[in-house]
């Protein structure tokens, strides 16, 4: 462990905070009782942490973790390591749901039987939008083709007391940094990129949906005790580089395993600096190198936003919070890691393709187009998505257009717009952001996911390849346009529309200059953009939001017709254990899966956006983009019991629903970070819901492989990786210790027993991550069985 007594400097003031003339904006006051964290009783428990912990200097993270525990001395005592050892059971204080994990998370919740649910939580309709030809007329089809979706979230949140953010409100974490994020509080969020309201400094922790409904019950949250990096900023961002040049930059360092089991805190004088909306960039995209989440201590600017967003009461509350040492890490906290990064040094950073851990610095990129053969084109440019698209990043974006339609010149692409909530459309509105958008020929697209999750109705460049140029955070293959072909960089949004302007891939803003129709030379100037506006934000449009803090209406009913293609009442999954005893039944292998698997991968987004509430019909969808690793072939899978009739290869989800027919309960080998990606519990469900009991990985995406232990499949990890190529389709797996550890050896070491084709039989060694509750739910046959169980 790297101890470090860097002070943090950034509160280094203490409670006497100045303000912020720069960027004062004129502020309302809201009524904030239910959103202001419950500092007393938090403060109460780090200080009786703090005790029990030998008053050890602790880094922010802990503090948070810690005063959200549910029961510290079962936690924490017995003087062993913690930090990625113990599990911690803690108690979030808030859920908020995008409108395609809620179905599954509601419908799970449903099934416990309660009245209300135990933590405020927001649904907010924000994937299920499509970006076709602009905000009004695609928020209106939207709303037409979902109906039935939006109508069954809606009576479930009025039945159990949910805030429901109607579609054309904004992108889920907008709304919630906007309305929800406090410093200091945990919350959780069924999104991989909930991190994002880390920018006001707290944990917010993205998870599948039976996770949420942990919380949503009252359940103690189990989450196995983070490691903490600390990253050490210095100096100051200028020019063209960004806060997500930063976080690009990093990516690029840590990779996207880089996070795994990790939060990362920042720290140092070159936080204070930077806006609340920055901060959120940074912390959304700590998503993409698999961190648990993203922190930062408490600064002047998150102060300075919640006042702009009418959370006054929050900031002076944070700010008594601050003066106890609350929100900061303390003197000599001790991380796992320390990253230096001196931001003075930083430069525009591209990611991508297809990873978005595939960094190459702006001055770099032209050359590394070249070496690889690329044409020099840009095909389109596009802004937005949860990741950018603050006030700040719009105003700087307009900057940028306005310079640009001074000398005459508009965007060479497409360039499409997303704002990231109905408050910053309207704002952008009033202040003639859009108008000058609009000049230069952006396409302003309703506040929501749109293009980010695949929802971009593209009607050029079919299977031909090409390459965009995007704001977001994710590139895998085929996400946006369902194109493999598309060749998708991650940019932060200045250099995106800069480029719009050139069309070329090569064009680097801070050297080159375009050529004006009279053949004069133009260069852009960086913007500086506003993080906060000058008059205030303004709500915009009122009836796309919920009533604060609803009362549960237990008589309304939740609508799900019978016949329903899009929703689908959940049917409890049975347990794997017969009167066997407590190892698993003869599994067979389904497939060797090669190389990346991300969850979109294994159930794809786009058009199956739709079948999010009905788990057969989306379940068609199963690894329909992994690649079989014996072949190499995409979405192929062996069928080695096929009966007369069957064909020797399917599809993968025809040959998983064989086995079903079968009754034949399966496994998957896998490789490196299985499940990459998104908080999608879908990848969890599908398989199982096909007789997946058991996936074998060399490793695995913690809230993917979180996601399986709660749906009822076992995630083991080869212990020797070089294994994953010994077992292939067809082999017959049978797990040996399982019973000892699920008894209680927690040292327990699980073997399976390897049965080839040919009849070749061999025993490897696996290791697990399955905590004492977790193998409970894996008897059970699932959490949400185990949750029922106690319940009764
Ligand atoms: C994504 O960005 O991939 C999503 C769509 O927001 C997912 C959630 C989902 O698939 O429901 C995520 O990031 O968790
Ligand atoms: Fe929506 Fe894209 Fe953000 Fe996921 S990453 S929440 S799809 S905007």
């Amino acid at each position: 462990m790297l101890s470090t007594t860097l002070r943090n400097s950034v509160l280094a003031t203490g409670p006497t905070f100045r303000r912020s003339l720069a960027t004062h904006a004129p502020f309302y006051e809201k009524d904030c009782s239910s959103i202001t964290p419950p500092y007393a009783q938090l403060i109460g428990k780090w200080e009786y942490v703090r005790e029990l912990l030998n008053n050890r200097p602790l880094t922010l993270a802990e503090k948070i973790l810690y005063s959200h525990l549910n029961d510290p001395e079962k936690s924490l005592s017995g003087g062993g390591k913690i930090r990625g050892e113990s599990y911690l059971q803690l108690t979030p204080q808030r859920v908020a749901m995008q409108d395609a994990s809620a179905q599954m998370a509601l419908l799970q919740f449903m099934s416990a039987g309660l009245s209300r649910c135990a933590v405020p939580t927001s649904i907010h309709c924000d994937h299920l939008i499509q970006a076709i030809d602009g905000a009004e007329s695609d928020l209106k089809r939207s709303i037409a083709s979902n109906k039935e979706v939006f109508d069954f979230l809606e009576s479930a949140a009025r039945k159990y007391g949910i805030e429901f953010w109607k579609p054309g409100s904004g992108i889920i974490h907008q709304i919630v940094l906007e309305n929800y994020a406090a410093p200091g509080m945990l919350m959780l969020g069924t999104d991989s990129h909930t991190p994002n309201a880390g920018g006001l400094g707290l944990l917010a922790i993205g998870v599948g949906g039976a996770d949420a409904v942990d919380a949503m019950t009252g359940t103690p949250w189990e989450l196995k005790a983070p490691q903490v990096v600390g990253i050490h900023l210095t100096g100051k961002l200028s020019g063209w580089a960004t806060p997500k040049d930063l976080i690009l930059h990093l990516a690029g360092k840590l990779t996207v395993r880089g996070g795994t089991g990790r939060i990362l805190e920042y720290f140092g004088p070159g936080v204070a600096n930077q806006s609340c909306t920055g901060l959120a960039t940074v912390a959304n995209m700590g998503a993409e190198v698999g961190a648990t989440t993203s922190t930062f201590p408490y600064t002047e600017n998150m102060r300075a936003y919640l006042n702009a967003t009418g959370r006054a009461p929050v900031a002076r509350a944070a700010d008594k919070a601050a003066s106890m040492g609350f929100l900061n890490a303390d003197d000599g906290a001790e991380y796992d890691e320390v990253i230096e990064i001196n931001l003075s040094e930083l430069e525009p950073t591209i990611n991508g393709p297809f990873t978005p851990d595939l960094a190459t610095p702006l001055s770099k990129f032209g050359s590394f187009v070249k070496e690889q053969g690329w044409k020099d084109e840009l095909s389109a440019g596009l802004i937005g998505s949860c990741t950018n698209s603050s006030y700040e990043d719009m105003t700087r974006v307009a900057e940028l257009a306005k310079q640009a339609k001074a000398a005459g010149l508009v965007t060479k692409v497409p360039f499409l717009c997303t704002p990231g909530s109905e408050q910053i459309r309207a704002t952008m509105e009033r202040d003639g952001v859009t108008n000058t958008l609009e000049d230069v020929g952006a396409v302003v697209l309703a506040n929501a996911c749109g293009p980010c999750i695949g929802q971009w109705k593209r009607d050029d460049m079919k299977g031909e390849e090409n390459a965009i140029l995007t704001s977001f955070n994710r590139n895998f293959k085929s996400r946006n346009d369902g194109n493999r072909l598309t060749m998708n960089f991650l940019a932060s949004p200045t250099i995106v529309t800069a480029m719009a302007f050139s069309g070329s891939l090569s064009f680097n803003p801070m050297t080159d200059t375009l050529t004006l129709p009279s053949g004069k030379p133009f260069r852009f100037t960086p913007p500086a953009g506003r993080d906060l506006p000058i008059e205030g934000f303004t709500q915009g449009n009122t009836d796309y939001y919920p009533s604060p803090t609803p009362e549960p209406q237990p008589e309304t009913e939740v609508i799900i017709r019978a016949d329903s293609q899009r929703l689908e009442l959940l049917e409890p999954f049975q347990s794997h254990f017969g009167d066997s005893g407590l190892e698993l039944p003869p599994l067979k292998v389904l497939m060797r899966v090669r190389g990346k698997c991300t969850t979109d991968h294994i159930s794809a987004a786009g058009p199956w956006l739709k079948y999010k509430g009905h788990l057969t019909n989306i379940s068609e969808n199963l690894l329909i983009t992994a690649v079989n690793d014996e072949g190499g072939d995409v979405n192929v899978a062996f069928d080695h019991d096929r009966a007369a009739g069957e064909t020797e290869t399917d599809t993968i989800p025809a040959v998983a629903k064989r086995f079903k027919a079968r009754n034949q309960p399966w496994t998957l080998v896998v490789d490196d970070n299985y499940g990459e990606g998104s908080a999608r519990e879908h990848a969890a469900l599908q398989p199982r819901f096909y007789g997946c009991a058991m996936i074998v990985a060399r490793s695995f995406a913690r809230i993917h492989e979180t996601n399986l232990k709660k749906q009822g499949v076992l995630p083991l990890w080869f212990a020797d990786k070089a294994d994953y190529s010994r077992i292939g389709s067809g082999d017959i797996v049978e797990t040996i210790g399982l019973a000892d550890l699920i008894k209680g050896r927690q040292n327990a070491a699980v073997k399976l027993k390897v049965t080839k084709r040919t009849g070749e039989v061999f025993e490897i060694l696996t290791k697990h991550t399955m905590s004492e509750d977790q193998l409970k739910w894996f008897c059970a046959g699932s959490a949400l069985n185990f949750i029922r169980s106690q319940m009764s």
